[in-house]
């Protein structure tokens, strides 16, 4: 097939999963067209069977506002003529399925065909649960799902949580995250050996967290977490990732005294070895409607300590892959990696537990689902 994906290139778990079945399409011989105003990063270098199309933005003065759906629309329509698309691929509805739709619309007016491009969206998260919902977006939200001829979310919660908040009485098809298992698990070589040597000198256990600092990752119980496990495991953390909560996290760790302790990575692209010199891996999120980064590290054979928020206990079986806990509970979750981290032989089971569980989720399994959502879509 011929199809055209647009995702958020540059940011967040939305453009990781746009671009990682992108690729994924591409080696099973799929034509696959990325048309946004980045390179998505996690593209890497040239692969056979993946174009790029930027989508270009002109400045004119009596434009306060960039006006990109209109710029995305317009590219849609130009890469699906020129390249004979058979289907667009919008990842986080705002505002790529708005744009996929006028797209659809203006390529129909033009064939005067019911069988012209048709338009797929996948719902992610904040764009249903948090941006979606603000008024000046949300009846182009529910039109813009409403008039897809697919919808697909990453989870069960998702789904259901679509339907309901906007009013909407859809088919919402449910396609988890996934994970490449081949490159995501544990690395015990030179390399990593490193960094666990520069990480802890005196092999203490070492707890996890990756995200992109926003107010809904809260990031700060993952310190607060720590410092209630630093008091009975000796014990380091590891804060990956960059956003607008860093600042407030760097001065917590000042303020408990811990600094000698934790590590501020910024963005890395070295996942696998961070998650492999890994024991615990932390997400207390207030909101998350899959937690991809959640599915990496149990990959990579690390237990998860997380809230039980959304999507999550799809993904985090209690007491089996890690643990789960109310939002906000700092104590319960401390008190869990705490039992973890002192009980090897438990250690041992959950971590191949989480691992096992991550090849539920793995690209073999979840990139057919996509292309047989695909054909469907198309025939009909
Ligand atoms: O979590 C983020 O802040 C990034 C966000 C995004 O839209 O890029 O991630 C969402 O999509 C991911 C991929 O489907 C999911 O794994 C995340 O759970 C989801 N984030 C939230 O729901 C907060």
């Amino acid at each position: 097939m011929k199809i055209g994906i647009t995702c958020y290139p540059t940011y967040g778990g939305s453009g990781v999963v746009a671009t990682e079945l992108g690729k994924a399409l591409a080696k099973r011989g799929h034509e696959i067209h990325f048309i946004s105003y980045a390179v998505p990063t996690r593209l890497g270098g040239f692969m056979d069977n993946i174009y790029y199309h930027e989508v270009e933005m002109n400045n004119y003065p009596l434009f306060e506002f960039p006006l990109y759906s209109i710029a995305l629309a317009s590219k849609m329509v130009e890469v699906t003529r020129f390249h004979e698309l058979d289907i667009l691929h919008a990842h986080y509805a705002i505002p790529h399925a708005t744009s996929a739709f006028l797209a659809r619309e203006i390529l129909r007016s033009e064939t005067h065909n019911a069988m012209s491009i048709r338009f797929v969206t996948t719902l992610h998260g904040t764009d249903i649960t948090l941006t979606g919902l603000e008024p000046s977006f949300l009846p182009t939200m529910k039109f813009s799902i409403e008039k897809a001829d697919g919808v697909t979310a990453v989870s069960k919660f998702l789904a259901d949580k679509t339907n309901i908040q906007y009013k909407i009485d859809k088919h919402i098809e449910v396609i988890p995250n996934f994970v490449d298992i081949e490159k995501f698990k544990r690395k015990d070589d030179e390399q990593t050996n490193c960094f666990k040597k520069n990480f802890a000198p005196n092999n203490e256990k070492i707890l996890i967290h990756i995200s992109n600092f926003r107010a809904l990752k809260r990031v700060q119980d993952v310190i607060k977490i720590y410092d209630e496990v630093r008091k009975k495991v000796d014990s380091k953390l590891i804060l990956v990732g960059d956003g607008p909560d860093r600042s407030d996290c760097e001065l917590l760790v000042r303020e408990l005294e811990i600094a000698d302790h934790v590590r501020f990575m910024g963005k890395q692209d070295a996942l696998v070895e961070l998650l492999s010199i890994s024991d615990i891996f932390i997400m207390p999120s207030q909101s998350e409607s899959f937690g991809l980064s959640a599915l990496e590290a149990m990959s990579c054979g690390v237990p998860v300590i997380s809230s039980s928020v959304g999507g999550l206990p799809e993904l985090n079986l209690h007491r089996e892959t890690g643990f789960i806990s109310e939002i906000g509970d700092v104590e319960r979750m401390a008190k869990y990696a705490v039992d973890l981290l002192s009980d090897p032989r438990r250690y041992e089971v959950m971590s191949k537990n989480a691992r096992k569980r991550a090849e539920d989720f793995s690209e073999e399994k979840v990139v057919p689902m996509y292309e047989e959502f695909y054909e469907r879509i198309v025939a009909s």
